[in-house]
C-alpha cells in the first residue's frame, strides 16, 4: 500500500516534470514557457500584501523562489492530471485502454498547457513527451495491477531515463535562457508594479471615511503638474541619459537600464508647489517607484558639494550634494511608468523641499562648488529652504441632525504632521481633530476631521480656525503671506455658520 502510493507520487512528478521541461527546453524562460506563464497568472491571483511581503523579505531571489515553486506547483498539477485521466480511461474501458489512456492524457495535458501558455504551438511538445513519460511509467510496479515480469524495464531504469531526459531538458533550457532575459525583465517589472500598486491600497485604505476630503494618493490626471512649457519634453526613455559633469574626477553617464538596474525603492511622498496658497490646490501625494541617487553616484568621484540639475527644458536648480544624495530619481509613479507631464524617463524627489527643486525630465548633474539658486531664483522668487507647514480646508459637511463636519488635509514636509488642532473662537481655545493615520513616509499628507455640533447655547457663527503641530513640535505660524517670494503663512480662517 504504502510502496503503491510512495510509486504514484513519483510517476505523478515523472509526467509533470518532463512536460514542464521540455517546455523549459524549447523555449526557457520566454512568454512560451509553461512556468513563465503560470508565475505571470499567479501575480495577478495572489493578494498584493503576499507578493510584496514576499518581495521585501526575498529582494531579487523573490523571482526566482516563485519560478521554482510555481514550476512546482504546475508539474504537480499537469502530472495528475496525466496520470489520473489515464487511469481513469483504464477504468472505464475494457478494451484497448492502454492507447486510449495515454492518447486521452496527451490532449489533455495538451488542453491545459494550451490554456497556461495561451498558444497552441507551444503546447504540442510539452504535451507529447508528457503523454510519453505517462506510457513509460505505466511500467512502474504499481502502476498497472499487472506483476513486474523479467521483460520490463526495471522501476530504476524508467526512473534514471526519465531523470536522465530531465537533467538535460533543464540543461538546455538554462543555456537557452541566457538568449530570452526580456521576459525575466518583464516578469521582474510585473513583480515592482504589484508592489507599488499595493503600496497605493494602503494608503486608501488608510483614508478617513468624509466626503469631499482630498485622498491620500492624488491619482494621475488629478495630480497638479507645474511646467515653464505648455507641453512637457517629448523624451525617449531608449535614448535618454542623465550625465554627471563639471567638478567630477571623471564624468559619468547613466541610462535607463542603468537606473532600472540598481536597488529599486518605493515611497509615498508628497510634492507642493511655492506658488501654493492656503486656499491652493498645488499639494498632491502619490506612490514613487525609483532608485537612491545616492546609489546611482555610489562609484563617481565627486569634487564639489553642491550640483546644478537641469531638465530637458530650460528649467534649472542647485541643490547641496548631501541632499541630492539622499533623493530618489523616480521613473513610476502610482504603480505606472512616470508619465510625460510628470518628468518621463526620469524625475527627482527632493525630502522636505519646495517642488520646484524636484526637476522632472532630468538629464544633468553639474557638480559646482557653491549653491546658485534656479530658474524660480532668477525670476524673482526666494524659497530654497524647507516647505512650509500648511493646513488645508477641503469641504464643510452638513451632516443630519445638525452636525457640521470640517473636512481637510495638512502636510509639513518630512517634519511630518503630529497633530492639527481647531478653534472655534477665533484661536482662544484649541482641539484636536481626528488624523488620518500616519503613512510610513512622513514626506507626505494627513487628513483631518473635526465635528461640530452646535447647541442653543452657541453663537450664530463659529470662528473657525486650523493649524498643525509638526513632529518636531512646531506649531505653524499664524502670521499670514501669501506665495511670493518663500511660500504662503498662516492658519485657515473661515467663518462658519451654526446652522
Ligand atoms: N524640468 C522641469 N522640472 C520641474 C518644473 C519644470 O517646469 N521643468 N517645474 C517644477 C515645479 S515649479 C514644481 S512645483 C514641480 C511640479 O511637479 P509636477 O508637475 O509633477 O506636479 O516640478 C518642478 N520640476
Ligand atoms: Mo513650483
Amino acid at each position: 500500500m504504502k510502496r503503491a502510493f510512495l510509486t504514484n507520487v513519483i510517476a505523478v512528478l515523472a509526467i509533470g516534470v518532463s512536460t514542464v521541461a521540455t517546455s523549459f527546453a524549447l523555449f526557457a524562460t520566454s512568454e512560451r514557457f509553461l512556468v513563465s506563464s503560470f508565475n505571470f497568472v499567479a501575480l495577478e491571483i495572489l493578494p498584493s500584501e503576499f507578493v510584496s511581503t514576499v518581495i521585501q523579505e526575498f529582494g531579487n531571489d523573490a523571482l526566482w523562489l516563485s519560478m521554482v515553486f510555481t514550476g512546482f506547483v504546475l508539474s504537480v498539477l499537469l502530472g495528475a492530471i496525466g496520470l489520473g485521466s489515464y487511469r481513469l480511461v483504464g477504468r472505464v474501458l475494457s478494451v484497448y485502454e492502454r492507447e486510449v489512456g495515454v492518447a486521452v492524457a496527451t490532449v489533455l495535458l495538451f488542453v491545459v498547457a494550451a490554456v497556461v501558455v495561451g498558444d497552441i504551438v507551444s503546447a504540442i511538445a510539452p504535451a507529447l513527451v508528457g503523454g510519453l513519460a505517462v506510457l513509460v511509467v505505466e511500467d512502474l510496479p504499481g502502476i498497472t495491477e499487472e506483476p513486474l515480469d523479467a521483460e520490463r524495464r526495471t522501476t530504476v531504469q524508467v526512473l534514471g531515463g526519465i531523470a536522465a531526459f530531465n537533467i538535460l531538458a533543464h540543461v538546455v533550457g538554462f543555456i537557452r535562457r541566457e538568449q530570452t532575459q526580456a521576459t525575466e525583465q518583464a516578469l521582474q517589472a510585473g513583480a515592482v508594479r504589484r508592489e507599488a500598486e499595493s503600496l497605493v491600497n494602503d494608503a486608501n485604505e488608510k483614508s478617513l471615511a468624509a466626503e469631499n476630503l482630498k485622498p491620500l494618493i492624488s491619482e494621475i490626471g488629478v495630480f497638479y503638474t507645474v511646467d515653464i512649457n505648455p507641453e512637457p519634453p517629448q523624451l525617449n526613455a531608449n535614448e535618454w541619459t542623465l550625465s554627471v559633469t563639471g567638478a567630477v574626477d571623471e564624468e559619468a553617464s547613466f541610462d535607463y537600464n542603468d537606473i532600472q538596474g540598481q536597488e529599486i525603492v518605493h515611497e509615498h511622498k508628497a510634492i507642493r508647489c511655492l506658488s501654493d496658497d492656503i486656499d491652493g490646490d498645488l499639494l498632491d501625494n502619490a506612490v514613487w517607484t525609483g532608485c537612491r541617487v545616492g546609489d546611482l553616484l555610489d562609484d563617481v568621484e565627486l569634487q564639489g558639494d553642491y550640483a546644478m540639475m537641469y531638465g530637458a527644458d530650460e528649467y534649472y536648480y542647485s541643490i547641496a550634494v548631501d541632499e541630492l544624495k539622499d533623493c530618489t530619481l523616480a521613473f513610476g509613479m502610482n504603480g505606472f511608468e512616470l508619465p510625460p507631464e510628470h518628468g518621463y524617463p526620469a524625475r527627482l524627489l527632493v525630502p522636505n523641499r519646495w517642488g520646484k527643486l524636484h526637476m522632472k525630465w532630468l538629464v544633468e548633474i553639474e557638480i559646482i562648488d557653491a549653491e546658485d539658486g534656479g530658474y524660480w531664483e532668477d525670476r524673482g522668487w526666494d524659497g530654497m529652504g524647507e516647505v512650509n507647514a500648511v493646513t488645508k480646508l477641503d469641504q464643510i459637511n452638513r451632516l443630519g441632525g445638525g452636525t457640521i463636519q470640517v473636512v481637510g488635509h495638512a502636510y509639513a514636509g518630512s517634519r511630518g504632521v503630529d497633530t492639527v488642532e481647531v478653534s472655534l473662537d477665533g484661536g482662544d481655545s484649541w482641539e484636536d481633530a481626528m488624523l488620518s493615520e500616519q503613512l510610513p513616509d512622513p514626506d507626505t499628507l494627513r487628513q483631518w476631521v473635526y465635528e461640530i455640533q452646535p447647541d442653543e447655547h452657541d453663537e450664530s457663527s463659529f470662528e473657525f480656525r486650523a493649524r498643525l503641530v509638526d513632529g518636531e513640535g512646531t506649531t505653524q505660524t499664524e502670521e499670514q503671506s501669501g506665495p511670493h517670494p518663500d511660500g504662503a503663512t498662516g492658519w485657515i480662517e473661515r467663518s462658519i455658520s451654526a446652522n
